[in-house]
């Protein structure tokens, strides 16, 4: 008889945890490639928590960012709107902090909501019932937070840093009788991609492979391409992204921040670890003398080293969550999210930096786990959106979205599900001009079906790839006979997609709130953005 309640109890509760709304860990990081993990098949990245991840859950192969810059991308993640409607088309903006938002409405449907780290939208995080974000950039070494208590400098390194007070929160400060949202969002692998001490020193002896367009030439497309300023060769510092200290020589000595900044903050003993690592590769650059396309090289394998090392901190500090959510038990009712603000070139038409419509700034790695709804180890080839992140979690929390939200809800995806109206076209509106990196501003459609269309609207220039036949966007066929049928079908996706979305005249400047005159709260988050 006792054990038959036993049962019954047992069976009681199970069913109960079973309609519990799930909790969600999103891990957002800043400018991580897809081409720098190994379950997307990067045979350098080492990744094995992300990898994990994967094989536990679904992996997206094209989701596609709206905007591939970092403030833009994280207003249309938190509004689930284009740029021009929530008022954030360039890292000069300023986030309208009153807006409608996902963190308000779980935060309203009962969620606990916490955002820890990267945050780059110049006004107060709101929505949340807890938050401590990086002033603008923030710093990798020892970094400043901003909290509703006012500034606070914490010793460390700022992946490291932002995991401690993420599982801090998890484990002490949230109400726990209540489900959360976890805005977990790195810093890194942001520019100018400094390792944590941990990390430094993960790629020595190692060869990176050299994408086939290292040294692309830019021809067979229209004139932006030419034009950027984002080229390892010309763009790339030696004192200041390949961490060299400043010698007669190296043409005008810096004047402020770079290296200068960041080098200082560090303690004497980060700092000691920090030589140690770099001062004899960089008495070799000095030795070897390096000219044109060795400079090149050498430049395009120590910024990967560096950008690689500083992805490797991030997945290592994912572990550590993971591990808690496991240890505790919470990893059977949450959702977990990988995802980051854009895509990232790795050496790619020999650029760093995101901004183009290009595919790789374009895609942004995306994998989902969700014990008992996403069948593990599965992919998905739909073209999905940082756009559709609101309309995903509000769904999971069992919130219905709000009508002006333009995303759609990946949830029947995430189930396994096929969608037969699922986007046929994703639509892309680019705005920062010039500085920094003098990306012409463009717009554009990419289908599903491969075939992409850009217009650079300063210059009145079009460019047309077909990825099928060009993965790698080097021959334009925008002027091909041959391409007219696809170019009208793509000219009328795009047109539709623009009365869709609202932008039916691309070519204004949007609505941009750039001072701050919103009320901020205590007004504790001071300045314009720093870049
Ligand atoms: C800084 C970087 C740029 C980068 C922007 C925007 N320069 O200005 O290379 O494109 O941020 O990045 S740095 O020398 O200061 O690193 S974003 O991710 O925030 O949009
Ligand atoms: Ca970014």
């Amino acid at each position: 008889m006792k054990r038959l309640a036993l049962l019954l109890l047992l069976a009681l509760i199970q069913s109960a945890s079973a309609a519990e709304r799930p909790n969600i860990l999103f891990i957002f990081s800043d400018d991580h490639a897809m081409n720098a993990i190994g379950a997307y098949g990067s045979k350098a990245a080492k990744t094995p928590n992300l990898d994990r991840l994967a094989k536990e859950g679904m992996l997206f192969r094209h989701c596609l960012v709206t905007n591939s810059i970092c403030g833009p991308s994280r207003a249309t993640v938190l509004t689930g709107k284009y740029n021009h409607l929530n008022g954030f088309p360039d890292n000069s903006s300023f986030f309208d902090n009153t807006q409608q938002t996902y963190p308000k409405l779980l935060q309203k449907a009962g969620y606990q909501t916490c955002v820890i780290g990267k945050w780059h939208l110049e006004s107060e995080p709101t929505g949340f019932d807890h938050w401590k974000v990086l002033p603008g950039q923030g710093s990798y070494y020892n970094p400043d937070f901003l909290t509703p208590q006012g500034k606070e400098r914490i010793e460390g390194y700022a992946t490291d840093v932002i995991t401690d007070e993420a599982l801090k929160w998890l484990k002490e400060g949230r109400d726990q009788s209540k489900p959360f949202m976890l805005c977990y969002w790195h810093k890194a692998p942001h520019r100018e991609w400094n390792p944590g001490p941990q990390e430094l020193g993960l790629y020595d002896n190692k060869t990176i492979p050299e994408p086939a367009t290292l040294f692309d030439d830019y021809n067979g497309r229209a004139s932006p391409a030419r034009e950027q300023q984002m080229s390892i060769d010309k763009d790339m510092t030696i004192n200041s992204d390949l961490k060299m200290p400043w010698q007669n020589g190296d043409g005008e000595e810096p004047k402020f921040g770079g290296r200068k900044g960041w080098y200082n903050r560090m303690t004497d003993a980060q700092r000691a670890i920090w030589d140690a690592h770099y001062n004899p590769i960089n008495e070799a650059f000095r030795k070897a003398n390096l000219q044109g396309k060795e400079l090149v090289r050498w430049k395009y394998q120590q910024y990967m080293k560096d950008y690689l090392s500083c992805v490797a901190g991030v997945d290592r500090n994912v572990g550590r969550v993971l591990e808690y959510l496991k240890e505790s038990g919470l990893d059977k009712n949450t959702i977990v999210v990988y995802s980051a603000d854009q895509g990232f070139y790795l050496g790619e038409h020999g650029w760093f930096d995101k901004r183009w419509m290009y595919e790789e700034s374009l895609h942004t790695p995306l994998i989902v786990r969700w014990p008992g709804v996403v069948k593990p180890g599965t992919e998905n080839k739909n073209l999905v959106s940082t756009l559709d992140f609101a309309e995903t979690f509000l769904e999971a929390a069992g919130v219905a979205s709000p009508k002006d939200m333009q995303g759609r809800s990946m949830v029947p995806l995430l189930k396994g599900e096929t969608v037969p109206d699922w986007r046929a076209a994703h639509y892309y509106h680019y705005y920062e001009y010039p500085q920094p990196h003098h990306v012409a501003p463009h717009y554009g459609v990419r289908s599903e079906t491969g075939y992409k269309l850009i217009h650079y609207y300063l210059t009145d220039e079009w460019e047309l790839f077909d990825l099928n036949k060009d993965p790698a966007e080097l021959k334009s066929l925008y002027t091909d006979n041959d391409y007219a049928t696809i170019r009208e079908s793509l000219m009328s996706q795009m047109k539709e997609l623009q009365v869709k979305y609202q932008a039916t005249n691309p070519t204004a400047p949007p609505p941009k709130v750039s001072t701050r005159p919103l009320n901020p709260g205590k007004g504790k988050t001071k300045g314009k953005a720093k870049e």
